[in-house]
């Protein structure tokens, strides 16, 4: 039947109720608007950093700055031989033997797992902390180093622009199942209940069951050819030595229709516009109800899960890294847009929501790796073309 034979009564109703259905992913138009002041603020943070070491001769310089690239669909995106090589290169330290002494991590056989069992034990103190960014900016570097110098992966470190996809993730095309993604959905398994979590600063969140729940069954990462050994560590049946003992498994994911609307590039903007000048606003929005449903890094987990979503043990899916990538991309962003003002900002305490009780951080508040590396400080990660650093994001 064509709409046009309807009265137009009827048919102001179908509108209606077409619109009614429609509202919750956002105001399309909005979003819209909102992805092209993401990328006006992306060129004027990439004009600002690239001015700024214009003049250098050694160390970081224009020449050789590291460039950062969404995995795609997107303009300046890795190349399909790059996502090949990044996706052999973690399946090479899925493989390669821990570090990880087993009196610290039972659980731990593969180089992968060192860097989950860093996370397990660090989680604390660097989540809904002074810590976060700063933090997870040095591991994903350790990541890189790891995955270039023992697995012989050249690209860039890829993030996932987790805003092209808000209205749906089963839409992303890190998702898409083929050889060139992370793998597809968990299989479909019905009549689940929700999932009680265990959030840093001791709250608890349930995640409602979405699209999937089972193992990934397509893709690079499926049953069968991946294999998860460590956690669950913040939600039932947990796995054995608090998480850090041998509990092998297929990976699971659970796309959310519902939490990716918390990644919408809205919420981005609200973040680089909305607190411009004042990195708490930042750390605390990135999670905080504010940026509904969660904030766009616990909505970047919780859009994923289970294993995603397991606050501590989150980096067994492999998606862990392009979702922090993307995470550290919207704080470069933020830095970039006042270099002088906000790179060596430093806000909050250095223990989940300041429990228990923690000094300050400062610029030589000092962040602990395990097995991966040396301590760092905050101060020593600040800045994304000193030090070690020389990446920028595009
Ligand atoms: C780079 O050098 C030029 C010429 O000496 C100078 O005018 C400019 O201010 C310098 N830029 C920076 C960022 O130091
Ligand atoms: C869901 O929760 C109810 C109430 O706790 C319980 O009786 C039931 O077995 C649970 N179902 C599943 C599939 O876990
Ligand atoms: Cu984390």
């Amino acid at each position: 039947m064509k709409l046009s034979t309807l009265p137009a009564a009827l048919l102001s109703l179908i509108l209606l109720a077409h619109q009614a259905a429609a509202a919750p992913l956002g105001n399309v138009d909005a979003e819209a608007a909102a992805s092209q002041r993401i990328l006006e603020l992306q060129a004027q943070y990439q004009r600002n950093v690239l001015d700024a070491i214009s003049n250098r001769t050694s160390g970081c310089t224009a020449q050789n700055i590291q460039r950062r690239q969404e995995w795609y669909p997107q303009c300046n995106t890795l190349s399909l031989a790059d996502r090949a090589a990044f996706i052999s290169a973690i399946h090479c330290l899925n493989a390669l033997p821990a570090r990880t002494p087993q009196s610290t991590a039972p659980g731990a056989r593969a180089l992968y797992d060192d860097f989950i069992v860093a996370h397990i034990l660090q989680t604390p103190f660097v989540h809904a902390s002074g810590l976060f960014l700063p933090f997870h900016r040095h591991l994903l570097h350790l990541f890189a180093g790891a995955l270039r110098d023992r697995c012989d992966y050249a690209g860039p470190l890829p993030y996932w622009d987790w805003t092209a996809s808000y209205a749906d993730p089963r839409a992303a095309a890190v998702f898409d199942g083929g050889p060139h993604s992370l793998g597809g959905n968990g299989a479909f398994v019905p009549g689940r209940n929700g999932t009680v979590i265990s959030v840093p600063g001791g709250a608890h969140v349930v995640i409602p069951p979405a699209t999937g729940g089972g193992c990934v069954t397509t893709g690079p990462f499926r049953q069968g050819r991946f294999e998860v050994r460590l956690g669950p560590v913040a939600f039932e049946p947990r796995g054995p030595h608090g998480g850090l003992g041998y509990n092998p498994r297929c990976l699971r994911r659970d796309l959310s229709p519902h939490f990716s609307l918390g990644t919408r590039p809205g919420a981005v903007v609200a973040l680089l516009d909305g607190c411009a000048g004042d990195l708490g606003c930042l750390v605390r929005d990135m999670d905080a109800p504010g940026g509904v449903p969660g904030g766009v890094h616990a909505s970047g987990h919780w859009q994923v899960g289970p294993d995603a979503l397991d606050v501590f043990a989150s980096p067994s899916d492999p998606v862990f890294w392009l979702h922090h990538a993307q995470v550290d991309r919207v704080w470069t962003i933020w830095q970039g847009l006042d270099l002088e003002g906000r790179t060596y900002q430093v806000w909050g305490t250095s223990t989940a929501a300041n429990d228990p009780p923690s000094d300050d951080v400062t610029l030589e508040t000092a962040m602990d790796f395990g097995i991966l590396g040396e301590a760092k400080t905050v101060g020593e990660v600040a800045s994304t073309v000193d030090g070690e650093y020389c990446y920028m994001y595009e």
